[in-house]
């Protein structure tokens, strides 16, 4: 046998099962033996071009055995009770086949490689075999590195907050984890990473050991592939979280899911918001939201509403953004809405965490922390624009979704105090099943004033002192929302949580009516140059997690 990498001698294919294979590896004259290795892994591996199944499966098990060589699954057995085994695999002929060709349907592909005596000679893969045999060392490094990015620091009060009775500690975890089928969907940006650490179950462990650490009593998790979702909930559920999830729309097959701990909060009401409006331009992409409206279980009077979404990717689209931010907004005023006072409208405190897809300086950052935006005249970017201007109307009117985002049906019946107060969103639970919305719907609301076919600028008058508008060019939002990251460090150096053409800042969590009192530390895009690409051995996805804890004030018994 020649060696193949300077750490690993041979590597066999012994047996296979339904969805398994043996797999004997030859390292520093010890043999490995390792089983359970999933079919998929290497015949993802085999579809990779440049990478072949066997250099990926080398560096994998090379990695593994050096990360982690007492792990159970990693069994090292004396040589002289594989000899038999080896002898068949290995025998003086290199093209005995290994494995029996009628139980291995990928067997040509793989098992060429497999019994292939030659080094591989193409550069490119040369290249890829270094990049896929990451020393143990640099592993460790990298794992020490990153944590080391990654601490709850106290903030504000929470320095020196008395413990009280009156008060209750929330921590969020919020986490872009990448799905798998985006991720094997756009390969290309992943064509330079180590492979191992593009696998669903490497990185599975990876994400699922950072969540439960951070010990959140809420998690929010975006880009959680439907198929994976049964098997990834099982240690949440172990540890006491409930769940809700929400697929994107059509032919999407990742979506959110938000965990929240039930030995802790009561669920009194959520809504699956869906983006996607049919008919309706700016509303025709498959992002959605979840909100829900938790009470504290020793304090029922205590609640707090908590939403999670992944807005559009698209990076030059922040008007479709602002267009489901402004949708998202409505139906946190319609479930985080307490009552009316002198002082204007009360609402439950808020969080809302997720992958916003945009960044700090951004128009639709403004809009969500100052509380206001004008769009009208600039350009699908929202910066200022010579041409293809925005018009003064963002969504269209007959969705009933105001300039200030409130449901027009639902402000009028409060302040009215009459009609049914709908929500005319499609696939809303409150709102019209999907491609019901017809002239005969809108019939129904024929009393009300709003003219839903006029896109130019109407302001009507619910009640005395009170009108709303539709078609103004600017919107507002009712709630005085901050972020838990200033998204600079003291040196004013730029925090990321992701990569995308350089690293920036796509995630947040935004909060009202709640102290911030601890932060989930972020590198800065400086430190995070120093980080191998990810997903990398120590970090399991293409964005970096973000959490907050926080001081919900109690409410007492009246
Ligand atoms: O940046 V993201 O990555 O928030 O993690 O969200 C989207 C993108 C996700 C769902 O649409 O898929 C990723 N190039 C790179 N990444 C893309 C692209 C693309 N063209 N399209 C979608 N995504």
């Amino acid at each position: 046998m020649i060696p193949v990498t300077p750490l690993l001698t041979a590597i066999t294919v012994t047996r296979t099962f339904r969805r398994n294979i043996d797999v004997i590896l030859f390292h520093c004259k010890k043999v490995y033996h390792m089983t359970t290795i999933p079919l998929k892994h290497l015949l993802i591996k085999n579809l990779n071009k440049e990478a072949s199944g066997v250099e990926a499966l080398f560096s994998t098990y090379v990695d593994l055995i050096e990360s982690n060589a007492s792990e159970s699954t990693h069994r090292e057995f004396q040589k002289s009770i594989m000899e038999p085994y080896l002898k068949t695999c290995y025998g003086s002929s290199i093209n005995h086949r290994p494995c029996d060709a009628s139980t291995v349907n990928f067997k040509d592909n793989l098992m060429n490689h497999e019994c292939t005596s030659s080094p591989p000679t193409n550069p490119d893969l040369n290249l890829n075999l270094q990049e896929n045999t990451t020393p143990t060392s640099d592993i460790r490094r990298a794992l020490q590195n990153y944590k080391a990015m990654r601490s709850w620091k106290k903030v504000g009060r929470g320095r020196s907050l008395p413990s009280s009775e009156a008060n209750f500690v929330i921590r969020l975890f919020s986490y872009n984890i990448l799905a798998q089928y985006l991720l094997e969907t756009h390969s290309y940006l992943y064509k330079h990473h180590n492979q191992c650490s593009l696998e669903w179950e490497t990185r599975k462990k990876l994400l699922i050991q950072e969540i439960l650490e951070a010990q959140a009593t809420v998690i929010c998790l975006q880009e959680m592939q439907e198929d994976h979702l049964n098997e990834f909930l099982k240690p949440f559920k172990e540890h006491k979280y409930n769940h809700l999830y929400k697929k994107r729309t059509n032919d999407k097959n990742d979506g959110l899911l938000l965990m929240f701990r039930s030995d802790v909060f009561d669920l009194i009401e959520y809504e699956n918001v869906e983006f996607f409006q049919s008919g309706t331009d700016l509303l025709n992409r498959d992002n959605v939201a979840i909100i829900v409206k938790l009470s504290l279980k020793n304090s029922p009077e205590t609640q707090i509403v908590i939403a999670t979404t992944h807005l559009l990717y698209n990076p030059k689209r922040n008007d479709i953004r602002l267009g489901q931010t402004q949708i998202l907004m409505a139906e946190l005023e319609r479930i985080a809405f307490i009552k009316n006072t002198s002082r204007g409208p009360k609402y439950h405190p808020i969080i809302l965490a997720g992958d916003f897809n945009l960044q700090p300086k951004s128009g639709v950052y403004k809009f969500i922390t100052e509380g206001s935006f004008a769009y009208m005249g600039k350009s699908r970017t929202l910066e200022q624009a010579d041409h293809r201007r925005l018009s003064n109307s963002l969504i269209p009117p007959h969705l009933y979704v105001t300039d200030s985002c409130q449901h027009f049906f639902i402000l009028s019946k409060r302040l009215r105090n009459r009609g049914e107060g709908n929500v005319m969103l499609e696939n809303s639970e409150k709102g019209p099943p999907r491609g019901s919305r017809d002239s005969s719907d809108q019939n129904q609301f024929k009393r009300n004033e709003v003219d839903v076919q006029n896109r130019n600028f109407q302001k009507i008058q619910i009640s005395d002192g009170h009108h709303v508008k539709f078609g103004s060019g600017s919107l507002t939002h009712p709630f005085k929302l901050r972020s838990v990251y200033s998204h600079i460090d003291r040196n004013g150096q730029d925090e990321a949580t992701t990569h995308q053409d350089g690293w920036v800042t796509v995630d947040y969590i935004f909060f009202s009516e709640v102290e911030l009192i601890e932060q989930y530390t972020l590198p800065t895009q400086k430190q995070c140059k120093a980080l191998a690409t990810i997903p990398n051995h120590a970090i399991g996805s293409d964005h970096l997690s973000i959490g907050a804890t926080f001081i919900l004030r109690k409410k007492l018994r009246q």
